[in-house]
């Protein structure tokens, strides 16, 4: 087994990850400003593949036109230098203060349409580097007050704002595709589609839905009490997984954006086996990039900030080869089959049969031996206490 990530294991980082200052509520910030490019150069070096970036974390907010262009030009060389590529690209609509009623659903409009002129100037940006995905996370399009937000309104103005960004991406005939974020709370009070299920509903009422999917992030899930890995396979479910934000959290309170994997260790397990094992012939059911969303710890100095990349990449790895050594064993295949888990993928009703045919069937309910079967066990902590022993490498 290599623990050594490389760039064909497709994992990208945020620039606002490695680079948080570690500014909180209650402190100040414990490290130094990071130059984005020697974060590229690090992450290369430590077998990533990808960056990602909100405009103002690569350019500062309100540059001039020159100054904005040293700066992305400088971005290019090292991604030139290292063979790092941008997946995805998205933007600031929550930093600055004029967005604190948030961008696309302010109830102030002249702010609504600054919001959009910003994201469309970075949609242009996203195009020019080669993203293929351009993530929206509304993290301050949501209220504190019941009464001081029309919530119809402003799915209404959402959508508009999404509808006109995806006609501006055809028209431009570029190969981008936009994924949704959720997020129940923080920094607002309640967040606009607040989970993986509210994004999936509000796709559906778009003019383009095709081109509109999700970014699922772990802890966002985790912290409305949800099973990530389940609002993972819904997504694919739908077609849906256009990017995933991984990272770990412990449990219903605030964003911890801890290293992927140091909180929810079995559920993390069971997503990378549904990545890496879920598809079509036990093959990966996602292929794109494996983007860590966290943020290094405020304790931590950039030789832990670094130790915290590597981190992530190694849990994935880790998780990876325990999530292939399950499948392999037999005892796993014996306990899969107690417990009928494939039973499942079998059309409850066979081939052709009819409502009426079902109906005419005593064995299914007249003769049905329903307290035999209800009797019977499913073995399915058996199963999981396998899978517990894979991931401790006990097996
Ligand atoms: C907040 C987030 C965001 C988004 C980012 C990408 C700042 O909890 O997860 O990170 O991921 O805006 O769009
Ligand atoms: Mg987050
Ligand atoms: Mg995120």
């Amino acid at each position: 087994m290599t623990l050594r990530p490389t760039p064909a294991d497709k994992f990208s980082f945020g620039l606002w990850t490695v680079g948080w200052q570690a500014r909180d509520p209650f402190g100040d910030a414990t490290r130094a400003a990071l130059d984005p490019v020697e974060a590229v150069h690090r992450l290369a070096e430590l077998g990533a593949y990808g960056i990602t970036f909100h405009d103002d974390d690569l350019i500062p907010f309100g540059a001039d036109a020159a100054t904005r262009d040293q700066h992305v030009a400088r971005f290019r060389t090292a991604l030139d230098e290292t063979g790092l590529v941008v997946p995805m690209v998205t933007t600031n609509l929550f930093t600055h203060p004029v967005f604190k009623d948030g961008g696309f659903t302010s109830n102030d409009r002249d702010v609504r349409r600054y919001a959009l002129r910003k994201v469309l100037r970075n949609v242009d940006l996203a195009a020019e580097l080669g993203a293929r995905t351009f993530v929206m996370w509304g993290g301050r399009e949501g209220a504190e007050y019941d009464v001081a937000k029309d919530i119809r309104a402003a799915l209404d103005r959402y959508r508009e704002a999404v509808d006109l960004l995806t006609q501006y991406v055809v028209d431009a005939g570029y190969d981008l595709r936009f994924a949704i974020e959720p997020k129940p709370n923080e920094p607002r009070g309640d967040i606009l589609l607040p989970t993986v299920g509210h994004a999936l509903a509000f796709i559906n009422e778009l003019a383009h839905p095709e081109l509109v999917g999700l970014n699922p992030e772990v802890g966002h899930e985790q912290m409305a009490g949800l099973n990530y890995a389940h609002g993972i396979a819904q997504a694919l479910w739908h077609g849906k997984l256009f990017h995933l934000d991984l990272n770990g959290q412990r449990g219903i309170k605030y964003d911890q954006d801890l290293v992927f994997g140091h909180g929810d260790l079995l559920n993390a397990f069971a997503l990378v086996d549904l990545l890496e094992n879920g598809g079509p012939g036990g093959g990966p059911a996602y292929d794109g990039p494996r983007h860590f969303d966290y943020k290094p710890s405020r304790t931590e100095d950039f030789a832990g900030v670094w130790a915290s990349a590597e981190a992530n990449m190694r849990t994935y790895l880790l998780l990876k080869e325990r999530a292939a050594a399950f499948r392999a064993d037999p005892e796993v295949a014996e306990a899969l089959a107690v417990s009928k888990v494939a039973e499942l993928a079998t059309p409850t009703l066979a081939a052709g049969e009819s409502c009426a045919d079902l109906l005419a069937d005593r064995s299914a309910f007249e003769d049905f031996d329903v307290d035999a079967v209800a009797a019977r066990g499913f073995g399915f902590v058996r199963l999981n206490q396998l899978a517990v022993e894979h991931l401790f490498g006990a097996r």
